[in-house]
């Protein structure tokens, strides 16, 4: 579906130095969140008097979420090396309207960049577009809009990789056999349908013997995750196992599992951060998840702004830009850009990462 490639073998090697080397740098970025949720009306500016207008702000889905206080901690240390304002505003929970807000307040403020990750692919184009139409650059990373409410999507893996993983996973931990549910993040979010959707055809098309039996939905809150994995357990006896794509409802799901009668006997995987999983892969409670480096995300989103807000790039195929530590990267199809490869994580290397 989207497709784009680095430009040299130096943006791949950059990408897993980063990673493999960099994770601890993130375990303690900082935020500007507050947990209830930021104030719309609060200052985001911060237009230089001459050049480029760097002040660039995060919205990510909600605030009070590791993975995305670790990316936008990765869009942080960017803005900071090339000299730009960072700023992170969200709202506490993932709706759009919530986003809608926060956008329209952004616009009228002139920063010269959002970097969005969307509620939904629609519902938040009117806000956005007017953005545009105001001169903010808008970059989607993690889950994008409708390719023509933004002006480049940054992408953390194919939606066909991460679909993949995450049913291999499955599949091998469960003999290839039985009945499974998926317990996902908000409805609407685009990343979550687009990987369901293609776990969904993968498990038909390849897996026979495994019943998708039930999407539940955990809103990327905790408490609801975790009875969401309850009443999934309770409505499905034979279950055999769960993919959880979101690394709040995995987190969630797993810590539910590790003090009850399923435990080593009702599979747990999907999308997780290491930190939020070690006790539960050291235990044995989860063999294995998989995710890429949300800080590195982070990162590459906060530079493609850069290079949109200096006019190197458009968003055109084909157009390059330089990442920094991160290296050289390419403009795809419908102006996407690939960070990398989803990774696994087990727990003969889940010692190695701090994020
Ligand atoms: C949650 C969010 C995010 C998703 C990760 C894997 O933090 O839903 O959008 O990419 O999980």
């Amino acid at each position: 579906m989207f497709t784009l490639s680095r430009t040299s073998g130096k943006a791949r090697v950059g990408a897993v130095a980063a990673f493999a080397v960099g994770v601890a740098l993130v375990a303690s970025g900082c935020t500007a969140s507050a947990p209830e949720g930021s104030d719309p009306t609060s200052s985001g500016s911060g237009a230089p008097a001459d050049g480029s207008n760097l002040a660039i702000t995060f919205v990510p889905k909600n605030l009070g979420n590791a993975y995305f206080d670790t990316s936008d901690a990765g869009g942080k240390e960017a803005i900071e090396e090339f000299g730009g304002t960072y700023d992170e505003q969200a709202p506490a929970e993932g709706t759009p309207d919530g986003q809608v807000s926060f956008i329209n307040t952004l616009s009228q403020q002139g920063v010269g960049g959002i970097a969005l990750s969307a509620n939904d692919p629609t519902a938040l184009c009117d806000a956005v577009n007017e953005a545009r139409d105001n001169g903010v650059k808008v970059v989607t990373f993690d889950s994008d809009t409708s390719v023509d409410c933004r002006d480049l999507y940054i992408n953390q893996a194919t939606s066909e990789g991460i679909a993949k993983v995450q049913v291999d996973l499955i599949a091998e931990q469960i003999g290839d056999k039985g009945q499974v549910a998926i317990l996902s993040a908000t409805a609407n979010a685009t990343n979550q349908n687009a990987w369901i959707e293609l776990m969904t055809a993968d498990i038909e098309a390849n897996h026979p013997d495994i019943e998708l039996v039930e999407t539940v939905y955990g809103d990327d809150d905790d408490q609801t995750s975790f009875d969401k994995t309850e009443g999934l357990l309770q409505t499905y006896p034979d279950l055999k196992g769960i993919i959880s794509p979101t690394t709040v409802g995995i987190a969630a799901a797993a810590r539910y599992l590790q003090t009850s009668e399923f435990k080593g006997k009702v599979a747990l995987t999907g999308l997780g951060t290491p930190n939020q999983m070690r006790d539960y892969v050291t235990d044995g409670t989860v063999t294995a998840f998989a995710l890429w480096n949300p800080a590195d995300l982070g990162y590459l989103a906060a530079y493609a702004t850069k290079a949109l807000i200096d006019g190197d790039i458009t968003g055109a195929e084909g157009d390059e830009f330089t990442a920094g530590k991160l290296g050289d990267y390419t403009v795809g199809a419908d102006a996407t850009v690939l960070l990398g490869d989803p990774y696994t994580f087990n727990k003969d290397n889940i010692g190695d990462f701090d994020f």
